[in-house]
């Protein structure tokens, strides 16, 4: 099959975050995927470096997870949860409690990353007014910070594309934290940076600024990943965690990517022993086949605002049609089941030191500024051509795809966050090949 067989036409789908004119003049279209593996239109095979977008942990088409949307499609289709319910929501929600940190165990459904971070953010407002403190209701953010795309994600998000043509409409009562990046303290550090947990005093700053009174949470990604694989220092989440504990802040976790194994734990909130109040997750939760996010909270979180609620009323007026979609909840439980069966989670930590290795042995390959890495993350970061950022990485990726493998890329910075099941000699293949496409490029 090639693109003329396709027959495609390109005009109809407005693609998200994508140069539209730049990919329908020449496209790169995926046809198949099995495993490690996607199939490209022209028929080649293309190792899969980012888990599609950082979300199939388990590697593609897994038998078990298309066997249970396919049966789950055969028996109900649909079924309401506002008022209704059916088994495989509760049951999923379940499977997912018994992952999270200890007392994590009200989980709320959503169909994306950027709904659940919504749902935490409403969360923490109807929590602090159930409690009486109605009056917090500042929002704490990071710069560099990736929450999604609805208008509460880019409030307290900080990445500044994202928020510019919709600045006068954000969130009203946020703010943000310095992001933890510095390449001249902490440029090629292997895992957690030593330098910069006293970055996290910066929250101490914000409080004395705007009150305690009036701040409702803090949200921040443990590792945060779409803005090019920032990893946190050492004792930074810690430090927070203390801060919002002393000031009665909620901490919440956005664990879109790293939740459910990127890091060798089912979430970051144990690989980094720091609890938050609520994790938000998406993408590997039910390894991507249907679309879910959810929402896991503390139980007294929880029955703050169950127990606020008057008798015979709802109690939390959110949710969505979809929350806890046949589908999607069928794949979640095929998928958290795949993940213990085949023990993926440890998996992945047991294959960290080779992937770090991998990894690293790219520093010295032209423009080449930093490399970070933690679990089966990481990101190359590349110096940007005068005037033009982005360019660069953008030749070194789509070089990678004519190669042979799917990387991702934003700025300058190349990120790679494989599927569990990658081999040793498969990451070798994908730094291979990031490599020479690398070297190639000027
Ligand atoms: N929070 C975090 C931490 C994320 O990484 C979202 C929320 C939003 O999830 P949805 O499902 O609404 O997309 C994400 C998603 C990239 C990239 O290029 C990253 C994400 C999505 C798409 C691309 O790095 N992260
Ligand atoms: N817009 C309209 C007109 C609706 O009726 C609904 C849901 O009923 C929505 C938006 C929200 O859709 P969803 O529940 O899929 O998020």
């Amino acid at each position: 099959m090639n693109m003329k067989d396709l027959n495609l036409d390109m005009t109809a789908f407005w693609m998200p975050f994508t140069n539209n004119r730049q990919f329908k003049s020449s496209p790169r279209l995926l046809v198949k995927a099995e495993g490690m593996y996607y199939t490209s239109s022209d028929n080649r095979q293309i190792l899969d470096g980012t888990a599609g977008l950082w979300c199939v942990n388990a590697g593609h088409c897994r038998t078990e997870i298309v066997e249970a949307i396919r049966q789950q499609a055969g028996e109900m289709d649909f079924a309401p949860t506002f008022q209704m319910g059916h088994p495989k929501a509760f049951e999923a929600a379940s499977k997912i409690a018994a992952i999270t940190p200890q007392g994590l165990d009200r989980v709320f459904f959503t169909n994306s990353g950027s709904e659940a971070v919504d749902t935490a953010l409403k969360i923490a407002l109807a929590y602090h007014r159930a409690r009486g403190e109605g009056q917090r209701t500042r929002l704490i953010g990071r710069e560099r910070g990736y929450h999604g795309v609805g208008f509460g994600g880019i409030s307290v998000g900080g990445i500044s594309p994202n928020r510019k043509a919709y600045s006068g409409q954000l969130l009203p009562a946020v703010d943000h934290l310095p992001h933890t990046l510095n390449l001249k303290e902490a440029a090629f550090s292997k895992g957690q940076p030593a330098w910069g947990a006293h970055l996290a005093d910066e929250l101490e700053r914000l409080v004395t600024l705007h009150d305690a009174s009036t701040i409702a949470a803090v949200i921040v990604e443990p590792l945060a990943g779409s803005t090019g694989v920032l990893v946190p220092p050492q004792g930074y989440l810690q430090k927070l965690r203390e801060i919002c504990d002393k000031h009665g802040i909620l901490l919440i976790f956005d664990e879109v990517i790293t939740g459910l194994g990127r890091l060798g734990k089912p979430f970051a909130a144990q690989y980094f022993g720091v609890t938050p109040d609520i994790i938000t997750m998406a993408k590997g939760v039910n390894n991507a086949a249907v679309p879910m996010g959810a929402v896991a909270v503390k139980t007294g979180v929880h029955d703050t605002i169950v127990e606020a609620g008057n008798a015979g009323a709802i109690e939390f007026f959110h949710g969505y049609t979809y929350s806890g979609h046949p589908l999607a909840a069928a794949a979640a439980c095929a998928a958290l089941d795949l993940y213990k069966s085949e023990g993926l989670f440890e998996r992945a930590a047991t294959l960290a030191p080779h992937f770090e290795k991998a990894i690293h042995a790219l520093r010295d390959l032209p423009n080449v500024i930093d490399i970070r890495n933690l679990g089966l993350v990481g990101g190359i970061e590349l110096s940007t051509r005068d005037g033009k950022p982005g360019a660069r990485a953008h030749e070194v990726f789509v070089k990678c795809f004519q190669k042979g493998a799917m990387v991702r890329y934003t700025g300058d910075i190349l990120a790679f966050s494989p599927p569990l099941i990658v081999s040793e000699a498969q990451l070798d293949e994908l730094f291979g090949i990031v490599a020479e496409a690398i070297r190639e490029t000027a």
